[in-house]
């Protein structure tokens, strides 16, 4: 994708907003061209969204939510979401086909991010009637009620990354508490939620109810995240753009969940199962090319098996191919050049601080030329003052530090801005067990690591990570507020 506002590209395929039911184009007719990160080649345009596409999406949210979507009942609402999670399994592959061109990713994670999808409305759908409210022991004169209540008009600000799952975890949760929905896709990864909206119209959801505007962040989402109309906001991309969502969300005095990604460390003790740790260390920082908030983007080990873990995991990471995504590669290709260079520059500083690259990967043969590839690089040791123990990449870029006991395990393991996801590996159930209760992250892993993984489980950070909970029943929750009823009966 990029930045360029065109209105002359014929197009290979055309994707409209969707706002109140319809398809539509950009209120201005502009356009954004898409090419695909596998190749680089232009293949799709989607609509460049504007501040009155916005505001009408907006309004035909607060349509639905006053009328025929406010009007279902909790039951008839989750009827919706579980008939829509069996429509998107039935279009896993197709929805899988379109990811990966879209964004580069192995079709593999494509389909898997699609089969996560309809589990999350599936999740969010069987729980639509069983979000109880309260009752309160008070006066015995009185009776109070808290029921749990919609916030009303939800706007939702997806990222690139993982565009299906991430519309799953927010919208899913949103429209099961019954909020009408306004989300505005990354604009390198928007093709996926545009056609399974158009799915959510085909099995019947209320004109309104979910309306989505592409285009650009500062366009598009900046007149999301600031419009008076918006009732609640859910991000999840980066600590900057975060900041002016969480800004504009507090013009309009509204809450706001931010999920801003992470620097997450694998604490590998001397008594860990390595059998067991080792693919698994691997995989949490090449799954998705490392463009995961959850990655587990440094190894902390333990200074007596530092040697070997190194070695062990470096050998490893010489088999890595950077690949075409239909081509079962490690991986795919970073989501475009502004990500393939942000990579790239991270490599080079890490080199002008002297660090030493002892596993590489490589771009295979068939990564077509002009798709953004990054070879998997593992760099060890890495002092944790070192930029990339603190900053965030975002590529398949891995660092390790030793370290010699617990407590230091503990501070470096909680030494950076970030507190997303963190694991914990050894044999000692007492050790593991202290150590994760010491970590400063919304999910700790034992012998272990989900990568974010885990549609039943609560997500989200401490610190620079963001604020607020997705996933789960929490997630459900964060889409709802509460109104007490108090009644005078005597
Ligand atoms: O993020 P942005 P970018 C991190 C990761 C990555 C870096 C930059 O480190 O390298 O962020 O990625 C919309 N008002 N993560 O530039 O800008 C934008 O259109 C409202 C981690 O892609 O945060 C897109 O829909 N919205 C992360 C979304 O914000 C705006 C996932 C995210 O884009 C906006 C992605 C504005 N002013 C990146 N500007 C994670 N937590 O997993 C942009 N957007």
């Amino acid at each position: 994708m990029n930045d360029q506002v065109s209105a002359t590209v014929a197009p290979n395929m055309m994707f409209q907003n969707f706002i109140g039911g319809r398809n539509r184009p950009a209120s201005d007719g502009m356009t954004l061209d898409v090419f695909s990160p596998v190749d680089g080649t232009l293949f799709a345009r989607i609509a460049s969204g504007t501040m009155q596409d916005i505001d009408d999406a907006v309004k035909a949210a607060r349509t639905a939510f006053d009328g025929a979507w406010g009007r279902l009942t909790a039951t008839e609402r989750g009827r919706l979401l579980m008939k829509l999670a069996t429509v998107v399994e039935a279009h896993a592959d197709e929805l899988a086909a379109l990811e990966s061109r879209d964004n580069g990713k192995p079709l593999r994670q494509s389909r898997a991010d699609a089969i996560a999808l309809a589990r999350y409305f599936e999740f969010y759908g069987s729980a639509t009637d069983k979000l109880h409210g309260d009752v309160i022991p008070y006066l015995n004169t009185h009776f109070i009620g808290v029921e749990r209540v919609p916030h009303g008009v939800t706007g939702h600000i997806v990222p690139w990354n993982y565009p299906m799952q991430i519309f799953g975890r927010s919208v899913g949760a949103a429209l099961a508490a019954g909020n009408a929905t306004v989300v505005k896709p990354a604009e390198d990864a928007s093709l996926t939620i545009l056609r399974v909206t158009a799915l959510a119209h085909e099995v019947g959801f209320p004109d309104g109810a979910l309306n989505v505007v592409t285009g650009l962040g500062r366009t598009a989402g900046a007149a999301l995240a600031g419009h008076p109309g918006i009732d609640f906001l859910s991000f999840t991309g980066s600590p900057e753009t975060g900041t002016a969502v969480q800004v504009a969300a507090a013009q309009n005095h509204v809450g706001v969940t931010l999920e801003l990604g992470g620097k997450s460390a694998q604490v590998v003790f001397d008594d860990a199962d390595l059998e067991r740790a080792l693919p698994t260390l691997v995989n949490a920082i090449i799954q998705n090319g490392g463009q995961t908030c959850s990655a587990g983007s440094r190894l902390l080990i333990q200074r007596g098996i530092f040697q070997d873990v190194v070695d062990a995991v470096s050998e490893r990471f010489r088999t890595l191919r950077a690949g075409h995504p239909e081509h079962e590669p490690d991986l795919g290709p970073m989501i475009n050049q502004a990500q393939q260079r942000r990579v790239l520059g991270y490599l080079e500083r890490g080199r002008n601080e002297g660090l030493t690259v002892v596993g590489e990967g490589v771009v295979a043969l068939d990564a077509p030329p002009g798709g953004y590839y990054v070879a998997p690089t593992f760099l060890a040791p890495v002092p944790h003052e070192s930029i990339l123990t603190q900053e965030e990449v975002f590529g398949p870029v891995l660092v390790a530090t030793p370290f010699d006991d617990e407590a230091e395990a503990i501070r470096l393991a909680n030494g950076t801005q970030y507190g997303l996801a963190a694991g914990v590996w050894s044999r000692d159930g007492m050790r593991s067990t202290r150590v994760a209760r010491a970590m400063r992250a919304g999910q700790v892993f034992v012998n272990c690591y989900g990568a974010g993984g885990g549609i039943e489980l609560p997500f989200g950070g401490f610190g620079r990570s963001g604020h607020g909970r997705e996933k789960g029943f929490e997630g459900l929750i964060e889409f709802t507020t509460t109104r007490t009823l108090v009644i005078a009966h005597g």
